[in-house]
């Protein structure tokens, strides 16, 4: 697939990047690292996201470059989805998306529909990004410091700074490469975990409040509603990481952060240690993600969604006694 993908790419000419909603370190890394490499080709390309790039990750080389409007599909041969592998994910414009000539997916995540034939999933793999390196070195790019430092970074937020398991010799011998190109390990990190905004820290101290634990300390669970994101100013990014606070504790197997959407629903984020699959939890309910953290939205009053949510997570939790 890897050879097929490669040989797509290098006869396309005008070509579209585009990732998932709400895009993360490895959505945004892994677009705005392969646009350096399609560049450096020689093709036209434009990165695309549905969403605005969160702050903590403007100082990605080359992430000026994303727009946030689509414009005219018809100029586009190739589009490639990067970590996502089903048009949905890209949001409002997956329609207009989906009529590009060549669609091209790469990605490490389990939910994958099947629909784009020319499809890299390998979910074996840290990030997207890490994929992507195969590809990059296949295409005979050279691996430059703008394209190291946004894979670093897609590997690092992808592996939780290399703490996740997900995070395999592979990963190591990627970085210490990405490193010799010219990624400093310090700045990404600084970057991405020291300069979040004060509202972030209020927020956290709202959701603590609502801490509520379960089943003999297994289970964790915060509430934000949209009472208290609107009293604080905040926006939907500044939540980014809250639940991992709850599954840091000892004891806690699952970590639940429910959060009230503008419009009233829930997305529902789930955080597992070990074997706990919270993936089939997400499942349950049409969400998806991996293992060890998913996410899934339901509609309801808040007390019946987190009794749905403990329920399912009982299941899981007696599998893995
Ligand atoms: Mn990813």
């Amino acid at each position: 697939m890897l050879g097929k993908i490669a040989d797509a790419v290098r006869s396309a000419k005008t070509l579209l990047l585009v990732s998932h909603v709400r895009p993360d370190g490895d959505a945004l890394g892994s677009s705005v690292a392969f646009y350096h490499a399609l560049k450096s080709l020689g093709k036209e390309v434009v990165v695309f996201n549905q969403d605005k790039i969160p702050d903590m990750y403007r100082f990605l080389p080359g992430s000026e470059a994303v727009v946030h409007t689509l414009g005219p599909v018809e100029r586009f041969d190739t589009a490639l989805l990067l970590d996502c592998s089903e048009l949905s994910r890209v949001g409002d414009e997956a329609d207009r998306i989906a009529s590009i000539g060549t669609l091209i997916a790469i990605d490490h995540h389990l939910s994958n529909d099947g629909t784009i034939p020319l499809s890299l999933v390998d979910t074996k793999a840290s990030s997207t990004g890490e994929i992507l390196v195969d590809l990059i070195d296949k295409l005979g790019v050279e691996l430059t410091r703008d394209i190291a430092v946004n894979i670093y970074t897609a590997v690092v937020t992808d592996t939780g700074s290399f703490r996740y398991s997900n995070t395999t010799r592979k990963t190591f011998m990627l970085a210490a490469r990405l490193v010799e190109a010219g990624a400093d390990p310090r700045v990404v990190s600084e970057q991405v975990y020291e300069t979040k905004p004060l509202v972030r820290l209020r927020l956290m101290s709202r959701a603590i409040e609502t801490l509520n634990i379960s089943r003999g300390g297994e289970v964790g669970s915060i509430v934000l509603d949209r009472r208290s994101m609107k009293q604080e100013d905040a926006l939907p990014e500044h939540t980014e990481g809250l639940v991992d606070m709850v599954r840091s504790v000892q004891g806690v197997r699952v970590a639940v952060f429910y959060y009230e959407m503008p419009d009233g629903t829930y997305k529902i984020s789930l955080r597992s240690k070990g074997n706990a699959n919270v993936e089939q939890v997400a499942k349950t309910f049409g969400g998806g993600g991996h293992r060890n953290a998913s996410a899934c939205r339901m509609q309801g009053n808040i007390k019946d969604v987190q009794e749905q949510i403990l329920a399912a997570v009982d299941v899981i939790l007696r599998e893995t006694e």
